[in-house]
């Protein structure tokens, strides 16, 4: 089954939203399989973050994903790494669509509020860099059978 990485960032910590965003993607029918609250290290925001090493905006983001406790999380489901972009919404919250995490509770590019794993690849390289293979829990539920 696919699995993808998504993240509370600091905002949505701070702003109460760990709650509402775990329940939307229980309530899809997604399985949670591993979740931490942490404070990301420098080095650590900095290897999440490498493709956009290069941009104008790179040491803000670095400055704020680090700036308080994320909610990290893995997540499993049928085609759940692209069907949690389309639930997070487009990346400026001011363009992503109401109905989306994005789309309802941010403002700003800067703040908003979570990340997800854009692709295959991404997905496994940043369950990687956060979670121990032992983080991530594999059982079956009984709901499945309801989804699947
Ligand atoms: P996404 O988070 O939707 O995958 P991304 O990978 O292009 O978007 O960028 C990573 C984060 O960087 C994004 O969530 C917010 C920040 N960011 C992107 N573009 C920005 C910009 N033009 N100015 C400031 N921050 C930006
Ligand atoms: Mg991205």
């Amino acid at each position: 089954m696919e699995k993808t990485f998504l993240m509370v960032k600091p905002d949505g910590v701070q702003r109460n939203l760990i709650g509402e965003i775990v329940s939307r993607f229980e309530k899809k029918g997604f399985q949670l399989i591993g979740a931490k609250l942490m404070i990301i290290p420098a080095e650590v925001a900095e290897k999440h973050y490498a493709e956009h090493k290069e941009r104008p905006f790179f040491g803000e983001l670095v400055d704020f994903i680090t700036s308080g406790p994320v909610f990290a999380m893995a997540w499993q489901g049928e085609s759940v790494i692209a069907t949690a972009r389309q639930m997070m919404g487009s990346t400026n919250p001011k363009d992503a669509a109401p109905g989306t995490i994005r789309g309802d509770f941010g403002v700003t590019v800067g703040k908003n509020i979570i990340h997800g794993s854009d692709s295959p690849e991404s997905a496994e390289r940043e369950l990687g860099i956060f979670f121990k293979e032992e983080e991530l829990s594999e059982y079956s539920k009984l709901v499945n059978e309801w989804i699947y």
